[in-house]
């Protein structure tokens, strides 16, 4: 049977960018299907998906939650949604266009050889973010290095969310288990994955900052990716993960 891979789209307030996106993705390759997840949004985001999922045939797939839940969890229902329903390839991606469609094609690439295939925006220290003021490209610069050393883990990007998994990658990790929400859940997936010893690869890619809608970064969501990573190395120490 031919491959198919599944873009998990997490949607809050990104009537703006969904329409555009949409078709942009679809158009990098013909294994590529979508799914978004929206958490009830209140600028009608969920709508606009249903209307794009019935414009785009089979390759566009709703999954509407009551309320906003957060990023971890959304990502965990678009990964069991995509389990049940046999999907060789499952991808990680934000609705505002930070991540360009353009790079799908090099995941899919990049995953014939890994389990886990993570977008890279510091590979070998060099920088690719485009647009993000220098306080925000700071923190998250330094929180890649603090959770690179504090983890062990020899990966230059722990918090980006753009990814792809292979269907054994998911089917190994324990999904139930996985509890942070936000930057945290990056960190936590990509750790889970390399303490089951699953081959991991990074590739460089381009992030722009959004130009339309609102960011959902939280102080609280910060302070969890503080917590989490010493969290994580306790939990692997005693033998937990
Ligand atoms: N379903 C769902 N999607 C969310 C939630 N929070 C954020 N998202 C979506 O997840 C993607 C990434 O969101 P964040 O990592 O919070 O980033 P952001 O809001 O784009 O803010 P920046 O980090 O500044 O780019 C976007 O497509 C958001 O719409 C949530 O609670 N539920
Ligand atoms: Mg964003």
């Amino acid at each position: 049977m031919a491959e198919r891979a599944l873009v998990v789209v997490p949607t809050y307030n990104e009537a703006t960018n969904l329409p555009g996106l949409v078709p942009q993705i679809l158009a990098q390759d013909a294994r590529l299907e979508i799914l978004v997840v929206d958490d009830n949004s209140p600028d009608g985001t969920g709508r606009i998906a249903d209307g794009l999922a019935a414009g785009q045939g089979s390759r566009v797939h709703v999954l509407h939650r009551p309320g906003k839940a957060g990023l971890g969890t959304a990502y965990l229902a678009g990964f069991r949604w995509a389990l049940e329903r046999g999907y060789d390839y499952v991808l990680e991606m934000d609705a505002d266009f930070s991540h360009d469609p353009a790079h799908l094609k090099q995941f899919l690439k990049a995953i014939a050889d890994a389990d886990l295939v993570l977008g890279s925006r510091y590979l070998h220290g060099k920088v690719t973010v485009v647009n993000w003021p220098i306080a925000r490209l700071l923190l998250s610069y330094f929180a890649n290095v603090y959770a690179r050393l504090v983890t062990g883990l020899r990966i230059w990007d722990l918090t980006g969310g753009f990814k792809c998994f292979r269907r054994r990658a998911l089917e190994t990790i324990d999904l139930d288990s996985v509890h942070s929400n936000g930057y945290a859940f990056q960190i936590e997936m990509t750790f889970r994955a390399w303490r089951k010893k699953l081959k991991l690869a990074e590739i460089p890619i381009v992030f722009v900052d959004r130009t339309e809608g609102h960011s959902k970064m939280s102080r609280a969501i910060v302070r969890e990716a503080i917590w989490t990573v010493p969290r994580l190395r306790l939990m692997a120490w005693f033998g937990r993960i």
